[in-house]
C-alpha cells in the first residue's frame, strides 16, 4: 500500500514539474518584441530631414502609428526615417552632374541609364518610396469608388479580380521585389511587378506604364510585424488602400495622356 501511495504521489510530481516546466517554455516564446524599446525608438515625420539636392522627401501625410496594425509604427519609422531617407539623399548624390537633375523624377526613371546601378537604385527607391507611401491611408480600404472603381470592372472584370490578380502577382515574388497597378500606354490597367528598386517607368520593364499603387516587398517593409508572414502583409495592404488619392493618380494620368 505504502509502495503504491509512493508511486502515485511521485508520478503526480512528476506530471506537475512537466506541465510546469512547459509552461515556462511556453511563455519564453511568447514574450512580445519590447514595446518600451518601440517608445524610446520613435519619432516624427516631420523631424526627418534629407541633405540638400535637387529632389525633396514627400512628407509622411499620416503618423508612424497611424497605419497598424498593417504597418507596425516601428516598421514605418525605420522604412520613412532611414531606409527612404538614405535612398533620397543617395539619389541626389548619384544624379548630380549626369544632366537629369532638373528633370522631373518621372522623366530621370525613363531616361537613366540602367548601367549605372547607383543612379538606378537610387532613384527607383526615391520614386517607388514616395508612391507607396501615397497609396496607403489610415482608415483606407473596402472598395474603390469614383472613376477608378469603374476602369478597374472594365479591365478586370470586377473588384474582387482585381484583388485576387494583384494578391497573385504578390504572393509569387521572390525575394525585394515591388508589386504595381499601372496604367499601361494604351490606358489600359495592368498589375505587374519588378525587382529590387526598379519600376515600370524604367525602360527594361517587361510591363511599361504609369503606377498608380505601389506595395513594397522588401523583408524591411513588414518583417518586424509579420516575420515569415508575407502573405498575410499582401492581405493586409487593402486594408489601407488610399482610394480617393489612386483615383486622383489615375485621372492625373488620363489627363497627361489625353493634354
Ligand atoms: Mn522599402
Amino acid at each position: 500500500m505504502k509502495t503504491n501511495n509512493f508511486f502515485i504521489v511521485s508520478t503526480l510530481l512528476t506530471v506537475f514539474f512537466i506541465s510546469c516546466n512547459k509552461k515556462k517554455y511556453t511563455e519564453v516564446v511568447e514574450v512580445p518584441l519590447p514595446t518600451a524599446q518601440e517608445k524610446i525608438t520613435i519619432g516624427f515625420p516631420e523631424d526627418v530631414r534629407a541633405d540638400p539636392g535637387s529632389f525633396l522627401m514627400d512628407k509622411l501625410p499620416y503618423p508612424y502609428d497611424a497605419l497598424a496594425p498593417t504597418v507596425s509604427p516601428l516598421t514605418l519609422e525605420t522604412h520613412y526615417s532611414k531606409h527612404y531617407l538614405t535612398y533620397t539623399n543617395n539619389f541626389n548624390k548619384a544624379v548630380a552632374g549626369t544632366g537629369l537633375e532638373n528633370l522631373s523624377i518621372e522623366e530621370v526613371l525613363s531616361q537613366l541609364d540602367l548601367n549605372n546601378t547607383e543612379l538606378r537604385n537610387n532613384a527607383g527607391g526615391y520614386y517607388n518610396h514616395g508612391l507607396y507611401w501615397k497609396s496607403m491611408t489610415p482608415n483606407g480600404g473596402g472598395k474603390p469608388t469614383d472613376t477608378i472603381a469603374a476602369v478597374i470592372d472594365r479591365d478586370f472584370g470586377s473588384f474582387e479580380n482585381f484583388k485576387n490578380t494583384f494578391t497573385a502577382e504578390a504572393s509569387r515574388q521572390f525575394g525585394s521585389a515591388w508589386v504595381w497597378l499601372v496604367v499601361d500606354k494604351s490606358g489600359k490597367l495592368q498589375v505587374t511587378s519588378t525587382q529590387n528598386q526598379d519600376n515600370p517607368l524604367m525602360r527594361n520593364a517587361t510591363i511599361q506604364g504609369t503606377p498608380i499603387i505601389a506595395l513594397d516587398l522588401w523583408e524591411h517593409a513588414y518583417y518586424l510585424g509579420y516575420q515569415y508572414r508575407r502573405r498575410s502583409y499582401i492581405e493586409s495592404f487593402f486594408n489601407v488602400l488610399n482610394w480617393k488619392k489612386i483615383n486622383e493618380a489615375y485621372e492625373a494620368t488620363t489627363r497627361k495622356k489625353y493634354r
